[in-house]
């Protein structure tokens, strides 16, 4: 499946209760692509037709998009190897060293030779009584749409850190995974010290992550365990985690770095289609869907504009500010969660959620994604170009504040659409 239809088949009943309100009472039995197809003669994309039965707002492991780099990546080892490389539950171990080319202290490494290394049933230990969870969308920097939508569980990373008993001259942290025992297929990150000691209020901690939707991190995910690090994009959350070293280097030595992307990297809010119509008619409704991500600056609008092809655009307005744009609807927290998840319901309990009520604190949550639908309505036949685009919590259209691709792909979305008589 392709990551289009992928969203699709996630979005679909969050959409379907949106159709459902808009007033064709009676049918609540009926899905979207049936509803849709009664009334706008099955036009609708038919993807939509087998995108119906369960709401995915989480997305499953086995339909996330995957990175690994490496020959072969490590998730495409047989299992054999997996456990004679570390890369399993009962052999998997990490490495909390200093630098040995800086001057960092650390009174007690955790280390292979010394046979200190952290197992991954001392791991579990720590997660006892320091477990956390939260939902995250996984990103890449380059891509046009988010890889998938996580529940994540884990340890936060400095929990970790301070068992190596830390003392000076640490200023950054240098991670990363398995990678053959060929240093050319390392893919590392890193982070500022600071970020992993302390998280601001409402944000998450950088975490050991070893669960997606409540079960153990595939191989494919990146398991035993992963880096995952809140609000920012893929890169900075390394997958097969072995090694953390703490150093006094101030710089980032990410493998990002130099593949020619911008190493700080916070989400930027956008926003996608999933459905649109190829072609609808004068003075019919046509629904579209899509999903916004919610980055670094919050959202308060999902937007879209309907622009016929023979209207030249201007030439001094590159983001179209000044566009007929309309308001979509941002919708609602679904019932069902998704992801695999039994019967839909979110294990206790997401940080981002009421521990009381179950229901989230804000909406839509910092850093996830969000579910939006439309009626689009068409005066004139002609060629279109639909777009969408969000407005940021500042107010600001995408894809400003930050345009600039090299830290995250926000480009405002563009599709082609014939209105028919
Ligand atoms: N070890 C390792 N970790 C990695 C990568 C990699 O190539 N190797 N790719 C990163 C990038 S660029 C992204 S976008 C995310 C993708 O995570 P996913 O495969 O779980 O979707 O993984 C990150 N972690
Ligand atoms: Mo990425």
């Amino acid at each position: 499946m392709d990551r289009i239809e992928q969203l699709a088949k996630e979005h679909s009943n969050v959409t379907r209760r949106y159709f459902l309100q808009l007033g064709t009472a009676g049918v609540a039995a009926l899905s979207i692509s049936k509803l849709c197809a009664q009334e706008h003669e099955g036009q609708i994309d038919p993807l939509l037709a087998e995108a119906v039965s369960k709401l995915e707002y989480l997305t499953q492991d086995k339909d996330f998009r995957t990175y690994g780099r490496g020959k072969p990546p490590p998730h495409k080892l047989p299992p054999d190897k997996l456990r004679e490389v570390g890369l399993a539950r009962e052999t998997w171990e990490l490495e909390v060293v200093a630098d040995p080319e800086s001057n960092a202290e650390v009174e007690r490494p955790l280390s292979l030779a010394s046979g200190t290394a952290m197992n991954f049933d001392g791991l579990m230990k720590l997660a006892e009584t320091k477990a956390v969870r939260f939902m995250n969308v996984m990103t890449c920097t380059n891509g046009r749409f988010p890889c998938g939508m996580g529940l994540w569980e884990g340890v936060p990373l400095r929990d970790v850190v301070w068992l190596a008993r830390p003392t000076s001259n640490v200023r950054r942290v240098f991670y990363y995974g398995y990678h053959n025992d060929d240093p050319e297929q390392r893919f590392q990150s890193s982070l500022p010290i600071g970020r992993v000691l302390e998280d601001p209020p409402g944000e998450h901690p950088v975490m050991l992550c070893y669960k997606l939707n409540d079960k153990w991190l595939t191989p494919t995910r990146g398991g035993p365990v992963r880096m995952m690090v809140p609000g920012e994009y893929g890169n900075r959350s390394v997958k097969w985690l072995q090694r953390i070293i703490l150093t006094n280097n101030f710089q980032a030595n990410d493998t990002y770095a130099g593949w020619n992307n911008d190493t700080v990297s916070h989400l930027k809010t956008c926003a996608r289609f999933i459905h649109t119509p190829k072609k609808f008619k004068v003075n019919q409704a046509a629904p579209i869907t899509g999903v916004a991500q919610v980055g670094m600056s919050g959202l308060s609008k999902v937007q879209y504009w309907l622009a016929p092809q023979d209207k030249p655009l201007p030439k001094d307005d590159p983001y179209f500010t000044r566009a007929e744009w309309k308001d979509a609807d941002i919708l609602p927290p679904p019932k069902n969660w998704g992801g695999g998840l039994p019967d839909g319901e979110l294990p206790p309990i997401p940080r981002q959620f009421d521990s009381g009520s179950g229901k989230p604190h804000h909406w839509p949550i910092p850093n996830t994604l969000v579910h939006w639908a439309a009626l689009l309505k068409a005066e004139k036949p002609g060629q279109y170009d639909l777009r969408c685009r969000t407005i940021d919590a500042n107010g600001i259209a995408q894809p400003m504040p930050r345009p600039f691709p090299k830290s995250g792909n926000n480009t405002i979305q563009r599709v082609k659409i014939t209105v028919d008589k």
